[in-house]
């Protein structure tokens, strides 16, 4: 049904390592604000997604604006984006739109976040910290591009690149899943405790990836 590519992208080969993880038990650490530091991971769908969840844990520092998810086809680099704009806000980009989800009074350390969205409705779903926030909805009707690089620590602007260090992760990132499905509050609480009963498209033992500079994985 999915199929997860480990050759790199031109261009931004240089310094890259091919490695192979258990991003169950292991966390991603991005000691310092780069301009490239990222973890990469090709994907090449068996078709466009009408449907997906994507949820991760992080634990950072800096208040400025920064990615945690950037999931690019060549033609749209906002197709699939988590952004954190400040402290009390987060962005779900798709297909280059985006509806903010406010959560300001709920910070905490370390933040656990899923969001989905479906075509047929357009509706969003958002959880924090295993809560469900009142759903929105945008690109009712779009399908997401099935062949994409996904990257984590550093935001897209181009296929694989176009990065600004001001927008780039710092801190620590884990249980990044994704799915080609919706998910209940029930599987997000499993997401939480790193036990998805379903099979992700993102995130499991053993699984492929590429690291790009300062970036690492770590029990
Ligand atoms: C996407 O989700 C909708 C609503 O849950 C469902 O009806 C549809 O079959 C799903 N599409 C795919 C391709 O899985
Ligand atoms: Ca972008």
């Amino acid at each position: 049904m999915w199929l997860v590519l480990v050759e790199a992208i031109s261009g931004s080969d240089a310094g890259s390592h091919l490695q192979v993880g258990d991003l169950v038990k292991e966390v991603f650490v991005f000691p310092q604000e780069t301009k490239d530091s990222h973890v990469l991971v090709r994907a090449k769908l068996e078709q466009p997604l009408q449907n997906f969840t994507v949820c991760l844990r992080s634990y950072t520092d800096p208040t400025r604006p920064h990615s945690l998810f950037s999931y690019a086809p060549k033609a749209q680099d906002n197709e699939i984006l988590l952004f954190k704009p400040k402290p009390s806000e987060y962005w779900l980009y798709v297909g280059g739109k985006f509806v903010s989800f406010r959560v300001l009074g709920a910070i905490v350390a370390s933040e656990h976040i899923c969001a989905s969205w479906e075509s047929s409705t357009g509706i969003v779903g958002f959880w924090l910290n295993g809560k469900p926030w009142p759903r929105k909805g945008l690109q009712r009707g779009y399908t997401v591009g099935a062949e994409a690089a996904i990257l984590l620590g550093q935001e897209q602007d181009t296929f694989g690149g176009g990065f600004n260090a001001r927008q780039s992760f710092v801190g620590e990132m884990s249980s990044v899943y994704m799915w080609d499905t919706g998910i209940s509050t029930v599987r997000v609480l499993a997401a939480m405790q790193n036990s998805p009963d379903k099979a992700p498209i993102f995130g499991w033992r053993n699984f492929p990836y590429k690291t790009v500079g300062e970036v690492y994985l770590k029990p």
